[in-house]
């Protein structure tokens, strides 16, 4: 039996597909079966539903010679598959049923399935959210990234301090993909360039294998699925047999394990780019395999006439990671088509597009010409060209180009060859036109837009959040896991007490079910009426969990100088890894842990003040938190947050903001109201004259007792040996390159509005209703109508 999904299963179906599935491709009798076996025989089951329209899909964008658009970036923050592949299927109802017909869990199920945590934060999970957004909207698309065998690290905490641990998904069967041993590149690196009659041909010192694994990516309503085609690093020759018959068998294999090392490792620091050569080579990998492929594909579909391409192809750029694009597809189009340099990079340009995610100087991605010539040589050589080009059109001041100071600018680089730039915030989009690529601008005055980020509603509510889920559906109709501006019809039950209260109840729910799972495993066993107040996301200096630890050790203090006085009960929620090198970060990260002991355990303030730090924060912890959150923490310094895309899912699921005038900060409160929104702290403009000020940190801290008990407290020793924050604690009187100091009365101060807002529940579940209400335009829907009208001009291929 094999059903189609013109007619949705029903609950009897898949029961049988699952035990077909357990028998004949697991080849387990249930009476044998692990929740392992269980998990792949449901998996296999959903995967089929997907692959009729997949390739209905895929026909149809062939036959109709559609338009595509291609995402080439280097993360891909999936998470899970199968619990979002069957919501997308409209298919729970039936597989609750199914499984409790079979006699199985479903959270057992789901939860056995490891995260695909093949990205760092932020910029991979915008890259997942596009990827089901495309699917949902109907659009031919294509996602490429690097297969890593190994995701982010797993974080423990040993005596409160991160422990790396490498992360093995692959380590069992991965029932989402498909190996296409058939899509394979070869892709070279170093040797030398040579002329040869005037053509310049590049003989690689070294190459290896790009191979393709495709999973599909189910849109909502399963009408379209499109492909996330993940590469993986294959050797050109597989082992020495030579060397092996001599018996040298680890010889022999090295060759192998060299070429593998490619696709090996997700690197694990997305703010300093360490000019490493994997690194390179590893973006290299991706562009050129990508790049291969598409140019296959278009020649396959509209023939040899690469003119063409810009009409059948929109490729975008997930920040400058592939960036090598620029050069690569200008080197296929003349070193392997024929065409002229001009003709070459007039087409790319026109192809190509390019997102800015971050204005961090640190995380401007450069490359030493010397060794972009020896791993790219007929890049270095091609790059020049294009700087010359651009030089020559432009007539552009010193100093703007590619090329300086020896380095290759990979901003610059992506600039001058994309169409179009984006930010991803109207913010951080003024600043990318005003501060990194002013020259530029000024130059190109039409190239920058703003697309605001978005996330997608049918994982970050339909799917983590099915209490408040089935309100909606309830209060307005399911229509708006399709369109999320129906969420606008809540606001006529703002006022209505019947509605905030069934609104307080799922908010519990979800409270409940964190505090009895993951909190309870970290013996924390909050009450659910407590304010639980949450910051999730990377640690960095930038987004300042630091204040909010400060803040908590202030509040700590006050609250021992009045035991009894009327306190609103927290529970403060923290989680977050820091890249393995970053000392600062990793020093919080202690801290915190730190302060947690101390507070968890004050048998005065624990009835107030709790704090919790689960370890390993990843797509599915968040799928967690943000639905049990009443206050979500968006405490940037205010310029440095390009968008935030937390922000975003907090404010959809029903959690009030505190938060400064960053990134998409500034479009979510415009959006919910100035009253719904706890806004604190210094502007863009105030804190880079803050900052210019010398001694601001030492002021600040003076007039601000709050900070300096809490500074004193840890000096002191209140929380584990001091000498261990000793520079932490220098660097913050002395530098604050954040502005912590100068943030902190505000914020402290915005805290205890919200402690007493919250005692207020009328109040409080009216702002959140209205929030949720007005949150609408940060689906990532929204956002991909954007880029499909604005850069790709694609249309969608269903109706
Ligand atoms: C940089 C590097 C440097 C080399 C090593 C690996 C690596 C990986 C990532 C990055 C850049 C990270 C930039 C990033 O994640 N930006 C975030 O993008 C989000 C989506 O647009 C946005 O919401 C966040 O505000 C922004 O920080």
């Amino acid at each position: 039996m094999r059903p189609e999904l013109s007619e949705l299963p029903s609950a009897q179906d898949l029961a049988d597909q699952i035990l077909y599935h357990l028998t004949h491709t697991q080849g387990r009798g249930p009476e044998f079966a692990t929740v392992f076996d269980w998990r792949l025989a449901v998996s296999y089951t959903i995967r089929d539903l997907i692959v009729t329209p997949w390739m209905a899909g895929h026909r149809a964008s062939r036959d109709g010679k559609l338009k595509r658009v291609y995402y080439l970036s280097m993360e891909f923050l999936i998470g899970r598959i199968l619990g979002d592949a069957i919501v997308n299927l409209g298919l729970d109802q039936q597989m609750d049923a199914a499984l409790a017909q079979l006699g199985l869990d479903k959270t057992d199920i789901l939860e056995d399935e490891p995260d695909a945590a093949l990205g760092n934060g932020g910029l991979g999970r915008l890259a997942a959210c596009f990827m089901e957004s495309l699917a949902s909207l109907g659009v031919p698309a294509f996602g490429y990234g690097i297969r890593y065998e190994h995701g982010l690290f797993r974080q423990r905490f040993e005596g409160g301090q991160q422990v790396e641990t490498p992360e093995d998904w692959l380590n069992q069967p991965h029932p989402w993909e498909f190996t296409r041993i058939d899509y394979s590149y070869t892709i070279g690196f170093k040797g030398h360039v040579e002329n040869v009659d005037g053509h310049s041909v590049w003989h690689p010192g070294e190459s290896v294998i790009a191979r393709a694994y495709d999973t599909p990516v189910i849109g909502w309503q399963g009408k379209w699925a499109n492909t996330l085609r993940l590469w993986g690093a294959q050797p050109t020759n597989l082992f020495d047999l030579h060397r092996f018959n001599a018996g040298d068998y680890a010889a022999a294999a090295e060759p192998e394990a060299l070429a593998r090392t490619l696709s090996r490792v997700l690197y694990p620091d997305d703010t300093t780019d360490q000019g490493k050569e994997l690194r390179l080579k590893q973006e290299y990998f991706l562009t050129s395999a990508a790049l291969q492929d598409i140019i296959r594909r278009f020649t396959a579909e509209h023939g040899e006439d690469l003119a063409l391409l810009p009409d059948k192809v929109a490729i975008q750029l997930n920040d400058t990671h592939p960036a090598i694009a620029g050069p690569e597809l200008i080197r296929l189009l003349m070193d392997e088509h024929g065409l002229s340099f001009d003709q070459a990079l007039d087409i790319a340009r026109r192809t190509l597009n390019y997102t800015n995610h971050t204005l961090l100087p640190e995380a401007l991605e450069r490359w030493s010409t010397w060794l972009m010539g020896d791993v790219l040589p007929r890049h270095l050589q091609i790059i020049q060209m294009i700087d010359e080009a651009h030089r020559a059109a432009t007539h552009r001041p010193p100093h703007t180009g590619i090329i300086e100071h020896d380095e290759v600018r990979m901003g610059e680089l992506a600039f001058i060859m994309a169409g179009h730039v984006n930010g991803v915030s109207a913010l951080h989009t003024d600043l990318v036109r005003s501060t990194v690529f002013a020259d530029l601008h000024k130059l190109h005055p039409e190239r920058i837009l703003n697309q605001t980020n978005g996330v997608t509603p049918r994982r970050w509510l339909r799917l983590a959040n099915p209490p408040l889920s089935r309100l909606l559906d309830h209060t307005i109709g399911a229509g708006w896991t399709g369109d999320l501006d129906q969420l606008e019809g809540l606001e006529a039950h703002a006022e209505d007490a019947g509605f905030l209260a069934a609104l307080r109840g799922a908010k519990r729910q979800n409270k409940v079910v964190l505090a009895n799972g993951l909190l309870s495993d970290l013996g924390i066993k909050p009450d659910p009426e407590a304010l639980f107040d949450v910051q999730v996301k990377r640690m960095h200096e930038y987004k300042r969990q630091l204040l909010n630890i400060l803040e908590t050790i202030a509040l700590w203090h006050r609250i021992h100088e009045s035991p009894n006085g009327d306190w609103t009960p927290r529970l403060k929620i923290f989680g977050g890894k820091a890249a393995p090198g970053y000392w600062t970060a990793k020093t919080v990260i202690h801290l915190i842990n730190d302060v947690a002991r101390k507070i968890n355990d004050d048998p005065v303030t624990s009835k107030f003040l709790k704090i919790a730090y689960p370890p390993n924060y990843n797509v599915s912890m968040a799928e967690r938190l943000i639905p049990a959150a009443d206050l979500s923490e968006q405490i940037s310094t205010a310029g440095k947050e390009a968008s935030g895309t937390g922000n975003m899912k907090f404010t959809m699921n029903g959690a009030l903001t505190i938060g400064t005038l960053d990134g998409a900060n500034v479009e979510i409160r415009e959006m919910v109201g100035a009253e719904n929104f706890f806004l604190f702290g210094l502007t863009a403009a105030e804190a880079a004259a803050e900052k210019a000020r010398p001694g601001h940190a030492r002021a600040a801290i003076e007039k601000s007792e709050n900070m300096k008990v809490a500074l004193q407290l840890i000096a002191e020793g209140r929380f584990g040996r001091p000498e261990q924050y000793f520079a932490l604690l220098d660097r913050t009187w002395n530098d604050d390159p954040f502005l912590v100091a100068s943030d902190f009365e505000s914020y402290f101060a915005c805290q205890r509005r919200i402690d007493a807002t919250y005692r207020n529940h009328r109040d409080w579940d009216r702002m959140t209703a209205l929030n949720i209400a007005r949150s609408g335009y940060f689906s990532s829907d929204r956002t991909i109508r954007g880029y499909m009208a604005d850069i790709w001009k694609v249309g969608p291929a269903t109706p």
